[in-house]
């Protein structure tokens, strides 16, 4: 980066990135001026005739202020407004020379910087972090050959077929349109009316109530591609691949009324999670692994490849782990980065390519459409944020907001006047250049001009069945229990019968847990479109089956008060912060709590602002004295209570057994007296626990 202050140079080759220098006094930098440059006097009057006159219009320093503010606001994205994101790298760690062309991949341990996004879907820029709902994680790899966006989701599959029915889908989910309400949540008439009459929907529908839909935080989900996208070598030939992200964390998600409380504790939960784990220096890592099959393994499966609402098992097809993602600087400005990054699944790079996923063809057009909309201009891939870190050359010219300053006559191709000595800029490079697929002779790739699906399309349930066997029993009741929730919010009768009619094809179980919690009659299966068949049960679509048992990256509240023990608070902290974990110490008061040994200190959190949903397993450090102040204040019953009915270890002194008693904590292995164990205990969850807290469906 360039230390001269002024130096504006970014994109098409240039710096990309203008951030004011970290280090020493630089002539003008403390000077307030207007965006003229003009040096400013009083920034906290306006100028007027007289000290009680009349404001005068010739202020431009008051009227460019007030003119910038006024246009402060964007549009916000039509979906995935909610988000957060960071600076990266991706690092190589296998060489895939031989399948793909694509520059990042060739050379092992070469890395390529990275911004990723991750948000929800449903909800408003300023809504909530933990709603029930898909996750977004796009990641913009800024390749040497060009910009690469990955755009994907959480979740590996997705509501619909066809690109043609995404305004619908997500006019449903979004608050409804005449009352604009709920904010962020698909629980509302709506939604359900749409998703019942959509059978195709039933697969995601499972993923969308299963806990993958509450993660406990950014670092600890998956990230699927979603379609099946095309690798391309050096010899034009073609090799399907899936893109899968697996958080070095392990999978971790809530508990649902955990996930609720989360809404009123800190509406920011993941997007704080997210800065302070990279501000703190643990920088959250994912390895990126691939599925590659050939056309003849596609046709093989019960399933069509090109068809967003299936996968292929891991077990099936396992992945091959060929590098990593470390997401290490958060962003310098939200606006000018994370609110004005544009993804989209339209940037691809030699090497790389698309299929006939009859969603991923919709989307190709959507993203750059919707952006000129909400970044005002054709111009957006010139923001730093979104400018590639190589070469930009072409004849494109003006439009607003034109940033850079393209010299020189020549503006269109060709011409002649690099002969003429007066510059002729960039030609078409037939063999360096991005060359598409050729599919070989015979596949089926082109027909009839049909608004029609492939065959095997029309299987709407043998993958909704294989997630349901896939779970554990305590992951299971959650996904029963969660239609449960989101049906009971639906005021139009026939659709409760409709979703459950349409559940009877995923597992006849399932469907009357579904009834019986809402308290309806088990109706009529519906027919479906194709029988589903059976498939084996694939055990990495468990997140139970799949979490690390480890307190590294997670947080650990401590709640003490006046009298606790000044040695086992040290001790504690020391090895939860041993553990690369985080220790937060919670007390009634947050300044000046006095210790066993008469030592006062400072809290990190205010009892009634620190709840223990934002903790992942509890400390209870009190002392006698501590425990007769707090219990009498619900704050305090709370915080263990709900340690408690969220699964979470609870660790606790002889002394504070009185506030575990009120709190209704039955003894069982997460409920452990503070010592060495401690921590291994606060490394689980206990799901056993909850049929004793939680009617489950
Ligand atoms: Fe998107 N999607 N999407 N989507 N999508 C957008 O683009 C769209 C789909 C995804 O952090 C929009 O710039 C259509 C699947 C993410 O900025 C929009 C269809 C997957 C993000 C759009 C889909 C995604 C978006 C809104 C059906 C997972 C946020 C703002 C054909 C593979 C990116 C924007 C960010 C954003 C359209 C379906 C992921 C409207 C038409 C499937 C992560 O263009």
């Amino acid at each position: 980066m360039s230390d001269n202050p002024f130096d504006t140079s970014r994109g098409n080759g240039g710096e990309t990135h203008q951030r004011i220098p970290e280090k020493g006094p630089h002539e003008g930098l403390d000077h307030l001026t207007t965006n003229q440059g003009i040096r400013i006097s009083d920034n906290q009057n306006s100028l007027r005739s007289g000290t009680r006159g009349p404001t005068l219009l010739e202020d431009f320093v008051l009227r460019e202020k007030i003119f910038h503010f006024d246009h402060e606001r964007i549009p916000e994205r039509i979906v995935h407004a909610r988000g957060s994101a960071a600076h990266g790298y991706f690092e190589l760690t296998e060489s895939l020379s031989g399948i793909t062309k694509a520059d990042l991949f060739q050379r092992k341990g070469e890395k390529t910087p990275v911004f990723v996004r991750f948000s929800t879907v449903a909800g408003g820029a300023g809504s909530v972090d933990t709603p029930r709902d898909v996750r977004g994680f796009a990641v913009k790899f800024y390749t040497k050959e060009g910009n690469w966006d990955l755009v994907g989701n959480n979740i590996p599959v997705f509501f619909i077929q066809d690109a043609i029915k995404f305004p619908d889908l997500v006019h449903a989910v979004k608050m409804e349109a005449d009352r604009a309400y709920p904010q962020a949540g698909s629980a509302h008439d709506t939604f359900w009316d749409w998703a019942s009459l959509m059978p195709e929907s039933t697969h995601m529908l499972m993923w969308a109530m299963s806990d993958r839909a509450i993660p406990r935080s950014f670092r600890m989900m998956q990230g699927f591609g979603v379609h099946t996208f095309r690798f391309i070598d050096k010899t034009g030939k073609s090799t399907f691949v899936k893109f899968h992200w697996k958080p070095k964390l392990g999978l971790q998600s809530t508990v649902w009324d955990e996930a609720l409380k989360l809404q009123a504790a800190d509406n920011d939960f993941h997007r704080r999670d997210l800065y302070e784990a990279i501000e703190a220096g643990n920088f959250p890592e994912w390895e990126l692994g691939l599925q590659l099959f050939d056309e003849d393994f596609a046709g093989k499966q019960p399933y069509d490849v090109l068809d967003a609402t299936k996968i292929i098992p891991e077990e099936v097809l396992p992945l091959k782990i060929v590098g990593r993602l470390v997401l290490e600087r958060n962003p310098d400005n939200f606006f000018a980065e994370t609110e004005q990054v544009a993804f989209c699944p339209a940037n691809i790079v030699p090497g790389v390519d698309f299929t006939n996923d009859p969603l991923l063809q919709g989307r190709l057009f959507s993203y750059l459409d919707t952006q000129k909309s909400r970044l005002g201009t054709a111009n957006f891939h010139q923001l730093p944020i979104n400018a590639p870190k190589c070469p930009v050359m072409n004849f494109q010219r003006d439009g607003q907001m034109q940033m850079n300053v393209p010299a020189g006559r020549a503006n269109y191709e060709p011409n002649s006047l690099v002969t003429h000595g007066e510059g002729g800029g960039p030609r078409e490079c037939p063999v360096t250049g991005f060359p598409t697929f050729k599919a070989a002779t015979g596949t089926e790739e082109q027909g009839d001009k049909l608004r029609i699906r492939a065959e095997l399309f029309a299987d709407h349930y043998s993958q909704a069945r294989l997630f349901w066997k896939s779970q554990t029993h305590s992951e299971q009741a959650h996904i029963a229990s969660s239609f449960v929730f989101e049906l009971s919010k639906v005021g139009l009768k026939q659709v409760p019968p409709r979703m459950v009619g349409n559940l009877l094809n995923v597992d006849p179980e399932l469907a009357k847990r579904v009834a019986e919690g809402l308290g309806i009659d088990l109706p009529e299966k519906n027919p479906a479109a194709r029988e589903p068949v059976d498939m084996a049960p694939s055990p990495a679509l468990s997140i139970q089956k799949n979490m690390k048992q480890t307190v590294e990256g997670r947080k650990i509240g401590i709640l003490i008060a006046d009298g606790s023990d000044a040695h086992a608070l040290q001790s504690l902290v020391n090895s939860i912060e041993d553990a690369n974990a985080t220790a937060f110490v919670v007390a009634p008061k947050v300044g000046k709590v006095r210790l066993s040994d008469g030592s006062v200190i400072k809290a990190d959190g205010q009892l009634a602002g620190s709840p223990s949903q934002i903790f992942d397993a509890v400390a209870v450090l009190l002392s006698g004295e501590g425990t007769g102040i707090l219990l009498k204040e619900g704050a305090a019953v709370q915080w263990v209570m709900n340690a408690f009915v969220h699964l979470k270890a609870i660790g606790y002194t002889q002394e504070a057994l009185p506030l575990l008693h009120k709190a209704g904590v039955e003894p069982d292995e997460g409920v452990i007296i503070l010592d060495g164990a401690f921590l291994d205990a606060a490394a689980k969850r206990y799901w056993y626990r909850e049929p004793n807290v939680r009617m489950l469906a």
